[in-house]
């Protein structure tokens, strides 16, 4: 008897039985193996990061769903795995578009904000078409071959369902024991999905995606009393009061007209192609402003609306869904709202329909007073996604000048700019910018058109459109008198989203060779991830007829920065704000968070995600330095997701 049962768990037996499943059940090998194939695929074709713990991950995930067809009979087995497949085979396919455009991963919270990507159209059909987001489709040919051979058993088999729900469970214990060890918390928090993708595989992610999107609604049930406690205490030990400077109340009771520039990057200024500026008008408004050169956004997937809301409200944005759209019934204290408090008439400007990005409903709630969407204007020329800059500010004067004339008040007005939205297709239509590049050679000159058809090259051409039409509004509000008591900001609201290779073929483009440089080359410009990333900066620029030369100042500023730094100069104050006055740190104190916990200081870029500091300066970096950054990103992206998930400032107030 022993004996027996000795040989019954010999190897041999156990590679006899494997080998005559696999023969009796073919379809479900392919199932299993083709869905970890397309999950590792993912990974492949997105980040490119290759942990081990995912394809185990992904295995657990698909041998439990594998498990349960074994208690169901032939055809709706069949029908199970194709059902099944085509959910797995839908998360591979909207990750990898979705990854290709915002270099992270889809969440079903967005599923009410996918209508505004939809809207931004062309912008996401020129990603769309990657044939790498779609490879994930052959595993239905897969299951179509291997089932039409018809050696596969269908009979209902509990020995098979138990034996494989164990397997998943072993799988699942040591994928999750592999490193890294934070991964739990990263999968808690999901602030980082890049990284839950790489050490979770997409199906994981995908699950805990939709528990923590659904979570809201039970947080506020359960979590609401420890998050309300945390933000409490962290107001009472963080006295944010405005400190006073210099800047205090400099332009107390004068008209503020901000400029939301969209996708301005701050490299493009002062960057010139034979001699001919990029942004003439922006550089010469810079010689009269303060000029913020070290400035960033700090945006989630809700970018256009994420920067409206970190600028006007100093908390950092959602990391679930986008406030613009889940979370515009929250109280919060907006730069609008405390001017409006004030005495300002405070009023929004955009050719775009109103409810794009919810801006008709949320700008109420910051407190604007008027929302003057795209039926206010004359739509008489139309570029990307619809009426063109240069337009638009021709007819915003006249429009400010009546409510110069008529309201009585001081007025602080939002103008959000859309032409230099991505991907500038009409670029070529309305700048004759010339960015051919010219090189002397041995008495011969060399012209090469290197950027025609590149995104960079419509960009540019883009930008130089867009300060164009900023030198005309400036123009125009000078003819109508209406400057001289006005102080204008121009931010850029996010970065262009122009790929790194983008970059690099502009740094290292070689006219002589017609080819781009590679790094072999003595003259090659690396340009790495990191440099990538702090290229996202994006430009603050404060004008004022009172300020009359120019002021850069190069600390490390965010978005959330803005309230304290502007709204002391006009003498307004949140005390909810988690960002800093510029004008009164050191610039070593100066510091920018970015949602998934990433940081830049004047010492490093701190990347979340790779969990590495790049060094931006010379000077050691110690471990404390980074713990206590580290701990601070955390603590402010943790307090303004409790703010915007439970509504914290009604019960603050
Ligand atoms: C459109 C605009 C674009 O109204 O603000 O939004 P974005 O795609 O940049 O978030
Ligand atoms: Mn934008």
């Amino acid at each position: 008897m022993r004996k027996i049962s000795l040989k019954k768990i010999s190897f041999k037996n156990i590679f006899n039985n494997i080998s005559s499943f696999i023969k009796k059940n073919p379809l479900v090998i392919v199932y299993v193996f083709g869905n970890v194939i397309n999950g590792l695929l993912l990974r492949v074709f997105t980040t490119g990061h290759f942990e081990v713990r995912a394809i185990f991950l992904d295995f657990a995930f698909v041998l439990f769903l594998a498990s349960f067809s074994f208690l169901i009979k032939k055809n709706k087995r069949i029908k199970y795995y194709y059902i099944t497949t085509f959910f797995m085979v839908v998360i591979c396919i909207i990750n990898s578009m979705y990854y290709n455009y915002y270099a992270s991963f889809a969440s079903v919270s967005l599923l009410s904000t996918s209508v505004f990507v939809k809207d931004v159209g062309d912008a996401v059909t020129e990603f769309a078409i990657k044939i790498t987001d779609w490879v994930y489709l052959w595993i239905f040919l897969g299951i179509y071959f291997v089932n039409k051979k018809k050696n596969n058993e269908f009979n209902v088999n509990k020995n098979n369902f138990v034996v494989s729900f164990i397997t998943f469970l072993i799988l699942l214990f040591i994928g999750i024991s592999l490193p890294p060890y934070n991964s739990w918390s990263r999968f808690v928090k999901l602030w980082n999905r890049v990284a839950v993708v790489d050490s979770w595989g997409p199906y994981m992610y995908q699950l805990d995606d939709i528990f923590q999107s659904v979570k809201p609604t039970f947080d506020n049930m359960f979590g609401h009393d420890e998050a309300l406690r945390v933000t409490k205490e962290y107001y009472e030990n963080n006295n944010k009061e405005h400190t006073s400077n210099d800047y205090t109340g400099i332009f107390e009771g004068k008209n503020v007209i901000a400029i939301h520039a969209e996708s301005f990057q701050n490299f493009t200024i002062g960057l010139e192609f034979n001699g001919q500026e990029v942004t003439p008008n922006v550089n010469k408004l810079i010689k009269e402003s303060l000029y913020f050169n070290n400035f960033y956004a700090q945006v989630g997937v809700g970018t256009s609306s994420d920067t409206e809301f970190t600028y006007a409200t100093s908390l950092l944005p959602s990391n679930n869904g986008t406030v613009f759209v889940n979370y515009y019934n929250d109280k919060f204290v907006t730069i609008q709202n405390l001017l409006k408090n004030k005495g300002y008439y405070v009023f929004s400007m955009h050719g775009n329909v109103g409810d794009f990005w919810n801006r008709e409903a949320m700008h109420m709630n910051m407190g604007y007073d008027k929302f003057y969407s795209k039926s206010s204007f004359e739509i008489d020329e139309e570029y990307g996604l619809g009426l063109s800059d240069k337009s638009f500010f021709r007819q915003v004067v006249p429009m400010i000048k009546e409510i110069n004339d008529s309201v009585n008040k001081p007025f602080y007005g939002t103008l959000i700019t859309l032409t230099n939205h991505t991907p500038w297709k009409d670029a070529d239509k309305y700048s004759d910018m010339d960015l051919t590049m010219s090189m002397d050679i041995d008495g011969e000159t060399i012209k090469s058109d290197y950027l025609e058809n590149t995104s960079m090259g419509r960009y540019l051409k883009s930008v130089n459109y867009m300060d164009s039409a900023i030198g005309n509004f400036f123009e125009e509000m000078e003819k109508a008198n209406l400057l001289d008591n006005t102080v204008i900001v121009i931010y850029g609201d996010h970065d262009a989203r122009l790929g790194r290779s983008q970059f690099n073929y502009m740094y290292n483009y070689d006219p002589v060779t017609g080819e781009v440089r590679t790094e072999n080359d003595p003259e090659y410009k690396e340009f790495n991830e990191y440099d990538y990333e702090l290229i996202r900066k994006v430009p603050l620029i404060i004008w004022s007829k009172d300020i009359k030369k120019n002021k850069t100042i190069d600390t490390p500023m965010g978005m959330i920065d803005v309230l304290p730094t502007l709204g002391n100069m006009l003498n307004i104050s949140s005390k909810y704000s988690l960002g800093k006055d510029i004008m009164s740190i050191n610039k070593e104190d100066g510091i920018i968070v970015f949602k998934d916990g990433s940081y830049i200081t004047d010492k490093i870029y701190y990347s979340a995600k790779n969990e590495e500091a790049y060094t931006l300066s010379n000077g050691v970096i110690t471990d404390d330095y980074i713990k206590k950054n580290s701990e601070y990103a955390d603590e402010i992206i943790d307090i303004s997701n409790n703010i915007i998930t439970y509504d914290l400032i009604k019960e603050l107030e």
